[in-house]
């Protein structure tokens, strides 16, 4: 049994992973591809509780250093308990969000350094990285406008502008290191544009 792939979806807030996640899941499904799909932080019993506690907005303020570790315990309970053993089996994990965001958030919002989040990342994850990622992009108005208007905003969505103009440029440097494995697609396109878009490179992918 060949090992699964492992795709991830990242943007910024409200711009559409969870919306456009439903929509690879069944276009994967309609390909005969077995795919389970997950989300960070959380994905186990464990990591949704490290989730809850990283979203409450009435927690009391959290360090950076708390927040960056939790982020990563989550995620080696989501490594250990479901992604590794989804892909040693053959089946594709498409992912709602991974250390991607930990740059983009922690590294461009926060301005950690990267070389602590890289060790981390060799830690926590070894050799497993995406084999895809889909890099939802908006200008961040449009993804807040429709954050607000889905449900209430959490912590991390109360954060400044500026704040998100950091995380939105961390991701575009990310897709710009990245080339070969970060493909861009405009979000701020009607669905059916960006589901086309989607196509094209999932499309690609399988071939
Ligand atoms: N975080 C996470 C870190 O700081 N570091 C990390 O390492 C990780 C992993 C939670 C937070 O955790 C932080 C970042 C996040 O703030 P989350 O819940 O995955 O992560 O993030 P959110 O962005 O808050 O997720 P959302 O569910 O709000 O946004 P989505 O999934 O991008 O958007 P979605 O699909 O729910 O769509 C929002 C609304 O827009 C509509 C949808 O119908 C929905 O109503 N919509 C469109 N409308 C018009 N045109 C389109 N093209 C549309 N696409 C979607």
């Amino acid at each position: 049994m060949p090992r699964g792939k492992f795709i991830t979806l990242e943007g910024g807030e409200g711009v559409g992973k969870t919306t456009n996640l439903v929509f690879i899941e069944n276009y994967l499904k309609l390909h005969c591809i077995p795919v389970i799909v997950t989300r960070e932080p959380g994905g186990t019993l464990l990591a949704e509780k490290l989730r809850q506690l990283l979203l409450d907005k009435e927690s009391e303020a959290i360090s950076e250093h708390a927040e960056l570790l939790l982020i990563f315990a989550a995620r080696a309970q989501h490594i250990q308990h479901v992604i590794e053993p989804a892909l040693a089996s053959g089946t594709w994990v498409l992912c709602d969000r991974f250390t991607d965001a930990t740059f983009a958030y922690q590294g461009g919002g926060r301005n950690m350094k990267n070389s602590t989040i890289k060790w981390l990342e060799n830690l926590v994850q070894g050799s497993l990285r995406p084999d895809l990622t889909l890099l939802l992009d908006a200008p961040i108005e449009i993804g807040l406008e429709r954050a607000k208007s889905r449900s209430n905003l959490d912590r991390f969505e109360s954060e400044k502008i500026q704040f998100f103009e950091q995380v939105r440029r961390a991701y575009l440097l990310q897709a710009e290191l990245n080339p070969n494995r970060i493909k861009v697609i405009k979000a701020n396109q009607s669905l059916i544009d960006v589901e086309n878009e989607i196509i094209n490179v999932i499309g690609n992918f399988l071939r």
